[in-house]
């Protein structure tokens, strides 16, 4: 029978008529349908008139999932009915779904996908069961073996990673620079920090919380869920606070690694590890501009990642140095607490418009996620669901299409309808218009998301958006290739994150003590992700090529890796073998094949900057396939693939 308890919360919402309808006519019927399919047993909810046809477009899925007047009619009446009968039938839910119902209810929500596709929809699902969990323990694989892993990081991969561990009773120290768990959301607490991807699907699938207050979390939402998780899982415990890794070395007599961690008070505190998982992010190390005289600025001067709460902004003239993610958050955080603000932008970047992203989540809506059982599981299924390949289908190249700006005849409509939002955005300021209209193809690099907050902040009467060069910082502010010196108090790089120099600034020396930087020399590659040749035992999270920028979840991401890990770590104890080190040949593969992938992409032919491409040009943080080749390639490890001594 199933677990669900049909608590008092429930029983209250179902005697509630009023309350009910009122959640029903605002819930997302493509999640509620089967939500309420699994718990009361009645598949008329999920019938095939009823389905959403899910189309995708531009600017994603359309409201409740493209459902016609008539279906969604339908659907509310039916699930209403279904509603009072579960009530009237003493609220007792139907028997856990066996394969082929649960197949059906996330068939309604998938349509005719691929049979490929349903354990890695399960997967999300978290039903029947965590199959992310490994299903072995160190015990049962090597009892009298002592086994230590180090992760470094407590952001979200790390403390995915030392829960899977924890799991499989792998004995586990997490080192942490930190004073707290939380990776990015830690260190990002600027004004107007957010999620701009939907937060159900912003979660893990082991820990799945009902209740997001926003659709797009704010900040301090996002890093409690994961403080949350160190909470639940009892992940605290093992990690070391205030550890900062300089070095790890690999011991070629011992077989095992030397882990330098620095303390705050200077002093250097060892460990030594049979494996070390890197979980050290990639957007993390702020990035500066290289422009002169930077340190000669008088007034205070900080990185979006390094928020000052102690200069109060309030009246002064203030530059924001840079428009990505960050300063689209920023500005319009700010705009109406300083005297005048100069925006300086090199590159404008495309806008989706996004009406809901600052919405909060209706108060009974956030009942009925809270009180009937399954609801919030669907909804971020569904989530999942439409964003798994997402708008990847608008960034692939077609060799065929020739247009100066865009990549193929889907990636040209796509265009269109960001050059049509940005001309109703702008339309009433042709001089602004001008300046934020991007001449390369969407998705070269990272779009934002737009409620209009961004628009209106750039037409404030204080408000500068300057175009020019930045040519030197003056202790008085910035100049410009013009000429020009725009003086301000405070000055602010919202300048992104050196995201190529993956476990910098670590030294890391593997076998015949190779050093892993002067290895990749500024051209980070791994196999996977997660393997680098000469490096034994030696795995990354996060890693070289598997960042996701236009579909799918980097916590599914990490969590694929995570458990490509553990069947790393169950092979090196079932098989009593010290290390697991990738073949040469495999790695160089891997890499050609992703490389050639990553050229029939928007953003491996474009030659605009972003963070997804390192110095020497190559897309060395991206992932260039679909989230299902990456469950595939890398879920779990070939044993082939590897030395395995
Ligand atoms: O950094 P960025 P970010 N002179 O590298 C400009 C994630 N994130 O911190 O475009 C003038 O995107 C640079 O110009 P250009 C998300 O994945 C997520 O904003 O390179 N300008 C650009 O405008 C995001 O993509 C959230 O020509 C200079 C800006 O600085 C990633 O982090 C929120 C310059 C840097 O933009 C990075 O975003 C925030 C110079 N010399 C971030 N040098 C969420 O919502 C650089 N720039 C979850």
């Amino acid at each position: 029978m199933t677990t669900v308890d049909a608590g008092t919360g429930l029983v209250a919402l179902l005697d509630d008529d009023i309350a009910l309808a009122s959640a029903i006519a605002g819930a997302e019927l493509p999640a509620l349908l089967p939500a309420l399919a699994h718990l009361t047993g009645d598949m008329s909810l999920v019938a095939d008139e009823l389905r959403p046809p899910l189309r995708l477009r531009p600017d994603l899925v359309e409201p409740q999932g493209g459902m016609s007047e008539e279906a969604q009619e339908l659907g509310r009446r039916r699930a209403l009915a279904a509603l009072q009968a579960f009530r009237d039938r003493g609220a007792v839910p139907a028997p856990d779904p066996d394969d082929a119902t649960l197949r059906r209810l996330m068939r309604f929500v998938a349509g005719d996908v691929a049979d490929d596709y349903l354990p890695l929809m399960s997967h999300e699902l978290g039903l029947p069961a965590d199959a992310g969990a490994p299903d072995w323990t160190a015990a049962e694989m090597a009892a009298d073996r002592t086994f230590e892993v180090v992760v470094i990081g407590a952001g979200m991969s790390g403390l995915a990673t030392a829960h899977r561990l924890r799991q499989a009773g792998v004995p586990v120290t997490v080192l942490e620079r930190n004073d707290d768990v939380g990776g990015v959301w830690l260190e990002n607490g600027y004004p107007g920090a957010r999620l701009d991807t939907p937060n159900f699907a912003y979660s893990f699938s082991f820990s799945q919380r009902p209740d997001w207050l926003h659709l797009f979390s704010a900040r301090d939402d996002i890093w409690g869920y994961f403080r949350d998780v160190a909470e639940k899982f009892d992940l605290r415990d093992c990690v070391r606070f205030g550890h900062e890794v300089v070095e790890a070395v690999f011991d070629e007599d011992t077989l095992l690694w030397t882990v330098r961690a620095r303390r705050a008070d200077g002093s250097d505190a060892v460990f030594e590890a049979d494996v070390v998982v890197s979980a050290t992010g990639q957007l993390n190390k702020p990035s500066y501009p290289d422009v002169p005289g930077r340190d000669r600025f008088a007034g205070p001067s900080w990185h979006t990642a390094r928020w000052r709460d102690d200069v109060d902004l309030t009246g002064k003239r203030v530059a924001v140095i840079g428009t990505g993610a960050s300063a689209y958050q920023v500005v319009p955080s700010i705009v109406d607490r300083v005297g005048a603000l100069t925006v300086f932008q090199r590159t404008p970047p495309w806008m989706l418009p996004t009406p809901t992203y600052h919405d909060p989540t209706p108060e009974e809506q956030l009942r009925l996620l809270r009180e009937l059982p399954y609801y919030h599981r669907w909804l971020r299924f569904l989530q999942f669901w439409t964003s798994v390949e997402g708008r990847r289908p608008f960034m692939e190249v077609d060799p065929r299409w020739e247009h100066p700006i865009s990549v193929s005849p889907a990636n040209e409509a796509l265009r269109q309808a960001l050059v049509t939002h940005l001309r109703r955005q702008f339309g009433d300021r042709p001089d602004l218009l001008a300046k934020v209209m991007p001449a390369y193809a969407p998705g070269s690099k990272r779009m934002m998301r737009d409620n209009g907050v961004w628009p209106a902040a750039l037409k404030k009467d204080h408000v500068d958006l300057v175009t020019e060069t930045i040519t030197e910082i003056t202790p008085e502010g910035v100049r410009t290739a013009d000429g020009v010196l725009h003086e301000v108090d405070v000055l602010i790089y919202a300048t992104g994150f050196r995201a190529s120099d993956f476990l910098a600034p670590i030294t890391v020396r593997g076998r015949d003590g190779v050093d892993l930087h002067e290895q990749w020399a500024g051209d980070a590659r791994a196999h996977l992700g997660v393997h680098i040749p000469g490096f034994p035992n030696l795995f990354c999270v996060f890693g070289p090529n598997t960042g996701l920028v236009i579909n799918g979840s980097i916590l599914l991401f990490s969590e694929i890796a995570v458990e490509h890990i553990l069947g790393c770590v169950r092979l090196l104890l079932e098989s009593d073998a010290s290390t697991v080190e990738v073949r040469r040949e495999v790695h160089d593969a891997f890499n050609e094949h992703v490389d050639a992938g990553n050229r029939r992409m928007a953003w491996g032919v474009a030659t605009v900057n972003s963070w997804y491409r390192n110095a020497t040009g190559r897309a060395s943080q991206v992932w260039p396939f679909t989230v299902l080749d990456y469950w595939h390639m890398v879920r779990k490890p070939v044993p082939a693939d590897f030395h395995i001594d």
